[in-house]
């Protein structure tokens, strides 16, 4: 490893011992780094990665509310401002039990990349709070968003920072958190994404992270002269990615025979298409913690619990779920069973080891910060469209979101090939999301 980089990863994980997820994407980022670090000398000179792995701010709030019994709770809320270099903070929102500063690090870590690669000026954060959405009421939904805002609208603003949604957080909570920033604020500006139709949002956004996965799938695919047309494919999780990507799959001409939930997987060799992603929908309303139903409402639907979908015999893996879903043994199964294509829809859906077993193994892996660009490339969209005050068709925002996933996917293949890396999408994108925003903090000097 470059000295350089090796130094400043030993320093951040002797300081932020306890952000596993954090050092993590650290490591990944970094660690693919050191060429650029040998050739361009004024990174090290101008202590860019020092910088770069410290967040601008960090904003860590109480949530408090009252659920349905009239009982007081208490959340831990968080933005994470990472980067402005070539842009406003953007980046989701998380609700879910789970979440610390340390996941909201690691997310806003790759945000940075992911929104230069995008070729949009998007800087990179994150926000979201350990609140666990599933079970609880219309009314209790509202008032945790209520509150989150009421802290969090002095800290943001649709040139300072924009967030959006992300697990645990969809329309109607964007919905509810946009209400109380235009009230407090007095101002109806495009301070969120994701928001609904009629007040600002863009067609298209619901779906576009999914859409875009399976954009890169094919990119990657044409690089070997081949495309997703009859492909058998797995797709993990059953949110907003799953569902965007499913679609997708379909007008492809792929055959999607797997979703997931974290009770286990559905397996369904007719195929996941028609009425069936309408209904992975209905579930996500229902009960955010189950796949089950499917398998009771669709007869050629098989319920496997407590499993994860890498065990399947399939051309194409789409991990669409959560971080770390995908681990080194689930990596040699799929290599085993002879996939070829695996492209993450989440964020870091691979362990570390994963993903140095499927460079290794030269399958066509691609990043999720390359390959899940799709869906803050359409935010970066919307707030286009809020700032000159109109709404592009739907056939408009798909061609766009289209060209950018192909502008992605060139940058990565070009970058890794500069470098030496040819056909390594983790090094190059990476690198070629690094450049640029290094080159804006230089330009900017030392703030
Ligand atoms: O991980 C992501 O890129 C998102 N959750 C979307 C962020 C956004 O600002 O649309």
């Amino acid at each position: 490893m470059n000295k350089y980089v090796a130094t400043v990863l030993k320093d951040l994980k002797a300081r932020y011992p306890w952000e596993a997820e954090f050092l993590q994407a650290a490591e990944e980022i970094l660690e693919s780094l050191g060429p650029v670090m040998e050739k361009e000398p004024k990174y090290q000179a101008n202590k860019i990665l020092e910088r770069l792995v410290e967040p601008e701010r960090t904003i860590c709030f109480r949530v408090p509310w009252i659920d349905d019994k009239g009982e007081y709770q208490i959340n831990r809320g968080y933005r994470v401002q990472f980067n402005s270099a070539i842009g406003p903070y953007k980046g989701g929102i998380r609700f879910h039990p789970k979440v610390t500063l340390s996941t909201l690090k690691f997310l806003g870590f790759e945000q940075i990349f992911k929104n230069s690669l995008t070729g949009l000026p998007m800087g990179g954060g994150k926000g979201g709070a350990d609140f666990d959405p599933s079970g609880k009421s219309d009314n209790e939904i509202m008032r945790f968003c209520q509150s989150f805002m009421s802290e969090l609208f002095r800290h943001i603003g649709p040139d300072t920072d924009v967030p959006a949604g992300d697990i645990g957080v969809g329309g109607r909570e964007v919905g509810y958190m946009f209400g109380m920033y235009k009230k407090l604020r007095n101002e109806f500006t495009g301070v969120l994404t994701g928001k609904g139709l009629s007040f600002g949002g863009s067609l298209v956004r619901p779906e576009a992270t999914g859409f875009g996965v399976v954009y890169f799938a094919e990119e990657m695919l044409k690089t070997k002269k081949d495309s997703m047309k009859g492909k058998k494919v797995a797709i993990s999780g059953f949110g907003n990615v799953s569902w965007g990507a499913v679609q997708k799959c379909n007008h492809l001409g792929a055959k999607v025979v797997t979703i997931s939930g974290p009770d286990g997987y559905i397996y369904d060799e007719a195929g996941i298409s028609g009425d069936k992603i309408a209904y992975m929908t209905e579930m996500l309303k229902k009960d955010r913690m189950s796949v089950a139903p499917f398998a009771k409402k669709y007869k050629s639907a098989k319920f496997i619990p407590g499993k994860r979908p890498w065990e399947v015999k399939v051309d194409v893996a789409l991990p669409c779920a959560i971080q770390n879903e995908l681990d080194l043994n689930d990596a040699k199964t799929l290599f085993k069973n002879g996939c070829k294509v695996v492209v993450e829809g989440s964020n870091m859906s691979s362990t570390l080891d994963a993903v140095r077993f499927f460079v290794e193994k030269k399958i066509l892996f691609a990043p999720g910060k390359a390959s899940n660009a799709g869906g803050v490339a359409t935010s970066g969209l919307e707030m286009s469209q809020n700032s000159i005050r109109l709404s592009w068709t739907a056939e408009e925002v798909d061609e766009r979101l289209h060209n950018i996933m192909k502008g992605i996917h060139k940058a990565c293949v070009e970058s890794a090939k500069q470098y030496g890396f040819e056909g390594n999408y983790v090094v190059g994108a990476n690198i070629a999301g690094f450049k640029k925003v290094a080159d804006a903090m230089i330009a900017q000097g030392l703030v």
